[in-house]
């Protein structure tokens, strides 16, 4: 017969808890998922009766065998021998692959639950189908999981999988639903291998419809992402400043529209920022504007500076707008590591969105990294860690988050995962009046809406028009300190835009844009 091709893009696992089948069949729920296009069902009764746990695979089995899926058995060789079905699924704490193997043959689908990267090199030398990794996200359906690794972990043995040259197909699992399969898809795939699909219980298991919710999330497997849209390749530091005039450009000319959910100190200020590079401000805070906000060709910037319950459910509610209608989007994690709350905000948010950048000092971009000692005093920043480690962070986030990540200081730090860039423009006036920070996120947002250039080339070119005009107006005559300094820099974002507008690009030779290079070792 010899081993069966399996399609892993849709792997359903059954649970018949009352909390997830209610008072339905698990024979009829499961029929319907394979209607809907379920690819491989998996058999998991954790406290069934032989007997029973025999009986209802038989009929399960039955129902694959109609739709061409393979059946596997969570954990139980005895019952896949029994019914002589496709094969099983063996957790680390169930019985050994190789004596698994040797009772169901060569020809078996013998899947592996990993959540580390040497439990799967293990589970691939010792001959496994598949690698079940996780858990993902912490998930109701499923308490007793010992580590939830993110996308950051699956992303991990991904890449070792392939490094080591193994070719296994994969799933993850663990709190994958229509929201997040995606953004989980995208984020995880390493360089040279991807997710082959996605396991999951409840988000089918538990749907009213589970035929139309696995047709529906199937869909969602088999095509691209809206969101992380970017327009080609950033290449070396000449270009990225060459290309900031066409940006500032396209931002004057299309007017885009930047959509601010931002802190009550910084509303007015980034209002104005947005209209003197030429974009459209709106300072909507309530999420259900979203879905209509974001068919306006613009970009949201999320700034976390005064969170609250009611502000994080709204963020999560445009986030998912923008996400779904592939429009970029801009995350400030103000104050990230000031408080339990916002370190909390920051795992929901990023747990339920695509960022297209994140933007923030030092402690905020420590903290969104998941470093829990960037305690920070307050919302302002503060820096301790040396240009080099600077560097290897942001590029560290932006490679796991597959975005692109600003830290801003005297010296800012880009990157998209691939290059580092620092910038060395701006001046001490920034830091001396309030909401620079987020303006700036402002000022990126309508960058990036203008879909000029890839975004890492977009951050820059918003960043060096923002700071380029701080050294402006920190020179005119009249400027004496941060108050005259305010109207001042107004003057000047404006006055570079208008200049760009008519290709006037002296200020442009202000621009200190460099790469930062690593040693050979590095990482
Ligand atoms: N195994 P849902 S998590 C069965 O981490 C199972 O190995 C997990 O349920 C693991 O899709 C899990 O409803 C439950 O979140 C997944």
């Amino acid at each position: 017969m010899g081993k069966p091709k399996v399609d892993y893009s849709l792997y359903l696992v059954t649970d018949s808890t009352p909390a997830i089948l209610g008072n339905r069949q698990l024979a009829h729920v499961v029929e319907e998922a394979l209607r809907g296009g379920v690819t491989v069902v998996q058999l998991r009764e954790k406290t069934a009766d032989t007997a029973d746990m025999i009986s209802t695979a038989r009929e399960l089995h039955g129902i694959t065998q109609k739709y061409n899926v393979p059946l596997l058995i969570n954990d139980r060789v005895d019952v896949a021998l029994a019914v002589g079905c496709e094969g099983v699924h063996i957790g680390q704490d169930d019985m050994e692959l190789s004596a698994a193997r040797k009772l169901l043959g060569p020809d078996a689908i013998i899947g592996v639950t990993v959540s580390t990267v040497e439990q799967a090199l293990r589970a691939c030398k010792g001959g496994a189908d598949y690698l079940g990794i996780g858990t993902v996200y912490a998930t109701p359906t499923k308490t007793n999981t010992k580590d939830i690794i993110g996308t950051a972990g699956v992303r991990e043995i991904l890449g070792k999988i392939a490094e080591t040259g193994f070719d296994i197909p994969t799933v993850c699992i663990g709190g994958i639903n229509g929201s997040n399969l995606q953004r989980i898809i995208f984020q995880s795939g390493a360089a040279k291998k991807g997710l082959d699909g996605v396991a999951l219980v409840s988000a089918i298991m538990a749907a009213p419809d589970p035929e139309g919710a696995a047709r529906e999330l199937l869909g969602l497997v088999k095509s691209p992402p809206a969101f992380g849209v970017d327009m080609g390749q950033p290449v070396v530091v000449q270009e990225q400043v060459a290309q900031a005039p066409s940006i500032i450009r396209a931002v004057h000319d299309a007017t885009p529209l930047s959509h601010n959910m931002t802190n009550i100190v910084v509303q007015n200020f980034a209002a104005n920022v947005a209209l003197a590079i030429g974009a459209s401000p709106i300072m909507a805070g309530y999420g259900e504007e979203a879905p209509d906000l974001c068919k306006l060709g613009g970009a949201l910037v999320i700034n976390m500076g005064s969170v609250d319950p009611a502000g994080l459910a709204n963020y999560l509610k445009a986030l998912r707008a923008y996400n779904q209608a592939g429009r970029p989007v801009v995350f400030d994690p103000v104050g990230a590591g000031a408080t339990s709350i916002r370190r909390d905000a920051v795992k929901t948010i990023m747990a339920n969105g695509y960022l297209d950048v994140i933007k923030g000092n030092e402690g905020e971009i420590r903290t969104v990294f998941g470093d829990s000692q960037a305690q920070q005093r307050g919302v302002d920043s503060s820096s301790t860690l040396d240009e080099s480690e600077k560097a290897r962070l942001v590029l560290a986030l932006a490679a796991r988050e597959k975005n692109v990540v600003v830290m801003t200081g005297k010296t800012d730090f880009v990157s998209d995962g691939q290059f580092v860039f620092a910038i060395d423009n701006g001046h001490e006036y920034l830091g001396l009046v309030t909401g620079t920070g987020c303006t700036l996120g402002t000022a990126i947002s309508a960058a990036i809406a203008s879909r000029k250039a890839d975004r890492l080339t977009a951050v820059i070119a918003a960043t060096l028009h923002f700071e380029i005009a701080a050294e402006l107006a920190a020179e005119r005559p009249e400027v004496r300190g941060p108050g005259t300094f305010l109207p001042a820099f107004l003057d000047e974002l404006y006055r570079i835009r208008q200049a760009t507008a008519s290709n006037e690009l002296s200020w442009l030779r202000r621009a200190k844009v460099r790469t930062v290079d690593f040693p050979e070792d590095y990482p």
